[in-house]
């Protein structure tokens, strides 16, 4: 592909007071903690061909190549990183320890089990985030984890999360970066709901009993997502909203804004002031609701350039904990990762090119057509040679090329996979 337009690219933006070379050396620090579930469908490691089971999220589609073990895993994520360009984390779910194909249950899990996947992380110079596993067991299977009125399916999982904490203080000492733990879990119910204030008044507690355990903050770090709804959720989900952003404000800990758990026409972008003037951090869950939380593959849609615009001007993107939340088995998973990493960039690179202080100057002069007018200009400037010399100081093939590249690691690899 022809760079030689990049110095052209470089004058333009440089006339408009953006200076190219100085937002391609920033956004390649950005990280991004690029989610283990994609490859897998999130089935994780607990079993022989686990499958992701229940807890009102669902992938659909066979496409084959499917990882079906560690090994496997790890491979698909380094292809998958190798086209990425930029820094890059690892987002792992509980459910993907290395067991050694022993079964050992949600409450019993130990740091050790964690620690080939440390010496990866170590290998490819990243850091690690993590997340409970609170789906696809049976002791989840009647709709309610840390908000049960069982007190035996309540405190497997309260130890369940408190084992994560121990194993997220142990991952971030160990990698020298904090690991950034989340905790979802998927309890509601289908119909009406009786009780509401009773189970939220149990998962509160319980969140009590979770984070009684204090662990520095330069190792591991809270985070509790909120959702509207799911499938078998539809009418209450416990750990809504409203709940989490008041438990993360008075208990100091973060929120996890997930791009799928809202109304779809909602714009996710508007929150994110709103949290960060009362919060230090939060987690960013960017994903693409179809008519609902379906998870479909990240594209550079407005949603997610609005998104990438308020984390720039705002100059929070620093604070903010950037992860990928999306699954689509019906297609080709390495190029599922690679297209929503790419596009996330894209958006980030997008909101990176704006003349902040010119658009700012003009609201403040209450020049809003001049604002307009300058923001309409700008969708005429030469992004794609920005991005384009971004890929390439990454090291990185282009756009137009890149399929080509997980297409041979689908006939070299994922084709040999046997399909289950
Ligand atoms: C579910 C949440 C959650 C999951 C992952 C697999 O609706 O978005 O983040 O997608 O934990
Ligand atoms: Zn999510």
């Amino acid at each position: 592909m022809d760079t030689d337009r990049y110095p052209e690219a470089k004058k333009l933006y440089g006339a408009i007071g953006v200076d190219t070379d100085e937002v391609i050396r920033t956004l390649s620090t950005i990280p991004i903690s690029i989610h283990c579930w994609q490859a897998d469908d999130v089935g994780g490691f607990e079993r022989e061909g686990a499958v992701l089971a229940g807890g009102g999220i669902q992938t659909t589609g066979n496409y084959p190549g499917k990882a079906g073990n560690i090994e496997e895993l790890r491979s698909d994520l380094e292809r998958a990183f190798s086209l990425i360009p930029g820094t890059k984390r690892l987002n792992l779910h509980a459910s993907y320890g290395d067991f050694d194909r022993v079964f050992v249950d949600r409450d019993e899990i130990e740091p050790s089990h964690f620690d080939s996947w440390i010496r990866w992380a170590k290998k490819l110079g990243i850091g690690i985030d993590f997340n409970g596993t609170f789906f696809s067991h049976p002791k989840a299977d009647d709709g309610f984890t840390l908000s049960s009125k069982d007190p035996e399916i309540r405190t497997f999982w309260i130890n369940h999360a408190k084992k994560c904490r121990k194993i997220a203080a142990y991952i971030g000492k160990e990698l020298g970066s904090p690991c950034i733990l989340n905790t979802w879990i998927p309890d509601g119910m289908k119909d009406i709901a009786f009780d509401r204030m009773g189970h939220r008044a149990i998962l509160k507690d319980a969140l009590d009993e979770v984070f009684a355990t204090e662990y520095p903050h330069e190792y591991m770090r809270d985070a509790v997502e909120t959702k509207l709804f799911g499938i078998g959720s539809e009418s209450f989900v416990v750990g809504s909203h409203e709940f989490y952003m008041n438990y993360a404000a008075h208990h100091d800990k973060m929120v996890c804004i997930d791009m799928g758990h809202f109304h779809t026409e909602e714009d996710i972008s508007d929150k994110i002031s709103s949290i960060l003037l009362f919060h230090d951090e939060m987690l960013l869950h960017i994903s693409r609701p179809v008519h609902w939380d379906s998870d479909h593959v990240v594209l550079t849609t407005d949603k997610v350039k609005n998104v990438a615009r308020e984390l720039v001007r705002s100059n929070k993107i620093r604070n903010v904990h950037i992860g990928l939340d999306f699954f689509d088995a019906s297609i080709n998973r390495i190029g599922a990762y690679v297209v929503g990493a790419r596009s996330l960039h894209k958006a980030i690179l997008t909101a990176m090119l704006e003349p902040l202080g010119r658009l700012k100057t003009y609201e403040e002069e209450n020049k809003g057509a001049q604002k307009l007018a300058l923001y309409e200009a700008l969708s005429t400037l030469p992004f794609g040679d920005v991005y384009n010399e971004y890929l390439r100081v990454n090291g990185m093939v282009n756009d137009f090329e890149v399929m080509s590249s997980f297409e041979a690691y689908e006939q070299e690899v994922l084709a040999g996979r046997v399909r289950v």
